[in-house]
């Protein structure tokens, strides 16, 4: 059994086969403690980035872990490695994206990890799904909810599918 600290983990795809993707990252990081909770998934517009990409596919998880989130942070860069992504160009079309958005309480500024995230707040396409499985979970400086982030911004670009990760 893990006890550990619970971290939110954004997922997304726009290259090669997005749905198998996000399914077989969410496999892989039972490897590293226990998925407590899934989103529903939406394809999103891309945002940023080259012009001409492919929609994204989104979602988020909730995992509990007895890693720190350093080593939670390299693990999801491990599984990105093994799904074959290769970095190109900041915000370029990928096969799959893991984001650290929270760990627990959290607040953090290294050269290899900010938390929370320092765009989730801003945007819908993280906002949607981690509003599925934690909407009362507040910004640790800002004290913000997911909840009421997600009103802010909005659900432009969003088109939840009926079917979860
Ligand atoms: N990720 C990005 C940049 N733009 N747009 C959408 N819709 N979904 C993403 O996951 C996404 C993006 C950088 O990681
Ligand atoms: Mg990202
Ligand atoms: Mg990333």
């Amino acid at each position: 059994m893990t006890s550990g600290e619970a971290a939110l983990i954004a997922l997304g795809a726009n290259l090669g086969d997005p749905l198998a993707a996000l399914r077989a990252a969410r496999t892989a990081l039972e490897q590293f403690g226990n998925v407590t909770a899934t989103s529903w998934l939406y394809r999103t517009r891309a945002v940023g980035g080259p012009p001409g990409q492919p929609d994204y596919l989104n979602a988020a998880l909730s995992l509990r872990t007895d890693l720190a989130a350093e080593a939670l942070m390299d693990a999801l860069l491990g599984t990105e490695q093994s799904s074959g992504r290769v970095r190109l160009e900041r915000w370029g079309p990928r096969v799959l994206d893991l984001d650290l958005i929270g760990y627990a309480d959290r607040v953090l500024n290294t050269p290899h990890l900010t938390l929370p995230h320092p765009r989730a707040f801003e945007r819908g396409f993280v906002l949607a799904p981690l509003n599925d499985i934690a909407p009362h979970w507040q910004h640790p400086v800002s004290g913000e909810r997911v909840s009421a982030a997600l009103a802010r911004v909005g659900l432009d670009g969003l088109e939840r599918l009926n079917e979860r990760l």
